[in-house]
């Protein structure tokens, strides 16, 4: 099953084995890369206050291994090797038993469906180590979008209960005010107050989700389609961001102050400006019937707390069958802030696809014109027979 028509990707690799690879497929010919975009991506991916110490040891760079000569993607399968440094110290090493699941990971879950002897196999794979793959795929695909004049970005909207106001911020430019501080949130003030609330919750020896938002600008309208569930964008793009590590919750726009509101309240006016059809307000997220609108799109992903926290939980040991707590493992005490390019990397890769998808062509030089010739929201690109028809004769 998939929901992607045009891009595919797979990540491989444990998060403490030798490194991770990715496999990004369907990727025009003709697009100029080199590792400095992805490594930049992957530097964001790094920085964020809350992070757990592994974030020192790793310096993630992607060595381009397929599908990229002479600076230019092919049109073959991209290939990325990431390297593991923190490798070096597992490697040869009798590892202690893991055999008491912390509620939240995969570790129970995992070990009942694999019948694994001992957890880490579960954890070794579920560990949001394997993010590092995704952002060098998304990477590539924002930088594609960027080619066709399509910004993404995104930004953390809360951390815990301390809750950041956006809404004078134009959109575009909350992604450049949020990458000033570490906890990427572009309301300076709520920045602080989250800064000090991490500080807290690592005293408190425990851990802290919150809200990310991304976003795109400059998209056509008519990506996606309402005519099947699954190409419904919506539906695209929740399956992308809740496949991410941590993830329990995605919103389309302010879907759910919208369940609150009257229908004359939650949608967008259609206006005409000289001949063109003009949405002032976006309270549909950019997205109206499966199918982008044109107009900024914006989505909303709740991050849980990380489940391994330095206080105890109560769990299981499955080696003694007895009730233990939990014992701590090295992690992050807030991953909220590094999620954003994380987030902004599935994004990427849907809306990538959907544009491939509704452009055609295999190769920059054919992609490029397509783009210019869709039909807009303009009346003339409209025209109605405004006659009765009988539909079922
Ligand atoms: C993670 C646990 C920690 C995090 C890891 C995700 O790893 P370790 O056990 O090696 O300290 O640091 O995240 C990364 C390694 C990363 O690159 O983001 C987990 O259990 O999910």
């Amino acid at each position: 099953m998939s929901f992607t028509s045009r891009l595919r990707f797979l990540t491989a690799g444990e998060s403490h084995g030798p490194g991770l690879t990715a496999i990004l497929d369907g990727m025009v010919a003709g697009l100029a890369l080199d590792e400095s975009v992805i490594n930049a991506e992957l530097a964001r991916r790094q920085r964020g206050f809350g992070a757990g110490p592994r974030m020192k040891i790793e310096r993630d760079q992607a060595r381009i291994t397929g599908g990229v000569m002479a600076g230019l993607t092919t049109g073959a399968p991209i290939s990325f090797w990431i390297e593991n440094r923190d490798h070096e110290k597992w490697k040869g090493k009798t590892v202690d038993p893991f055999t008491a699941p912390r509620p939240g990971h995969a570790d129970l879950t995992g070990a009942i469906k694999y019948g694994y002897r001992d957890l880490r196999p579960a954890l070794e794979r579920a560990s949001a180590r394997e993010t590092a793959a995704r952002v060098a795929v998304g990477a590539v695909c924002k930088h594609f979008l960027a080619q066709l004049g399509v910004q993404t970005g995104g930004y953390v909207q809360a951390i815990g209960e301390i809750q950041a106001d956006v809404s004078a911020i134009a959109l575009a430019e909350r992604q450049a005010l949020a990458e000033r501080n570490d906890v990427r949130c572009p309301d300076p003030q709520a920045a602080e107050a989250m800064i000090e609330r991490i500080r807290r919750v690592i005293q408190e020896r425990d851990t802290l989700g919150g809200v990310i938002e991304v976003f795109a600008i400059g998209l056509p309208s008519g990506l996606g389609s309402h005519v099947q569930w699954d190409r419904r964008l919506e539906a695209r793009l929740g399956a992308a961001l809740l496949s991410v590590q941590a993830i329990k919750g995605v919103e389309i726009g302010p879907a759910f102050e919208n369940a609150r509101l009257p229908g004359t309240q939650a949608h967008d006016a259609i206006r005409l400006e000289g001949d063109e059809l003009k949405r002032p307000t976006d309270r549909s997220g950019g997205l109206e019937g499966g199918i982008t609108t044109g107009g900024a799109l914006l989505l909303r992903a709740a991050m849980k707390p990380i489940a391994t926290t330095l206080t105890p939980q109560q769990t299981v040991d499955l080696a003694s069958g007895k009730e233990a707590p939990t014992r701590y493992e090295r992690s992050d005490f807030c991953p909220v802030p590094r999620a954003a390019p994380i987030l902004e990397a599935m994004l990427a890769f849907i809306l990538a696809d959907a544009l491939l998808e509704k452009l055609g062509g295999d190769s920059m030089e054919e992609v490029l014109p397509r783009l210019a010739s869709l039909r807009r929201a303009h009346l003339q690109d409209l025209p109605m027979d405004n006659s009765g028809q009988i539909f079922w004769p």
